[in-house]
């Protein structure tokens, strides 16, 4: 009975563990970060992008900016009404949410000469779910569905 409550307590922990790990961080331009030059959609290009991934934005603070813009912000490279702006050097955006974000560098001309990023999350993103995620019910990943079910077990054997 107790080796069945450890056992079942340990593949909990595994399950935890391998929901967890499945959210990572992309870096931005990798090795290059976020500045001008570079094609960032031939960077997403090939990539896919889950609910609870991380990008961090990496590039000298003040000499560019992280402006979250909607679609047609990010078309005309215009930052005003921006959804967020951030000129720290190291910015981590969280994305929540299946869909695109947008974001562009909001110095003058940095933008149309292609400092900008679209990134876009698959509606059925897996991994983890978020808590407090708004909009749409995301599904579950695998590892949240040993979860349910390993907690289910853990609950059956106390009460035998
Ligand atoms: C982006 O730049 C424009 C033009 O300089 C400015 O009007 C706008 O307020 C800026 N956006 C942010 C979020 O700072
Ligand atoms: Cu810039």
């Amino acid at each position: 009975m107790a080796n069945a409550l450890s056992l079942v307590a340990v593949l909990l922990c595994v399950a935890s563990y391998g929901a967890l790990s499945s959210a990572r961080t992309f870096t931005v331009g990798d090795d290059q970060g976020w500045m001008s030059g570079i094609d960032y959609t031939d960077w997403t290009s090939g990539k896919t992008f889950a609910v609870g991934d991380k990008l961090l934005f990496s590039y000298r603070s003040q000499e560019h900016t992280v402006t979250e813009v909607s679609k047609s912000g990010y078309y005309t490279c215009s930052g005003s009404g921006a959804l967020s702006d951030d000129t720290s050097g190291w910015t981590v955006v969280t994305l929540t949410g299946p869909g695109t974000r947008y974001f562009i560098c909001n110095v003058t001309g940095l933008c149309s000469s292609g400092m900008k990023l679209a990134v876009t999350v698959a509606e059925s993103g897996g991994g983890t779910v978020p808590s407090g995620a708004s909009g749409g019910a995301p599904t579950p990943g695998v590892g949240s569905a040993v979860v349910v079910v390993a907690t289910g077990v853990l609950i059956k054997l106390a009460l035998f």
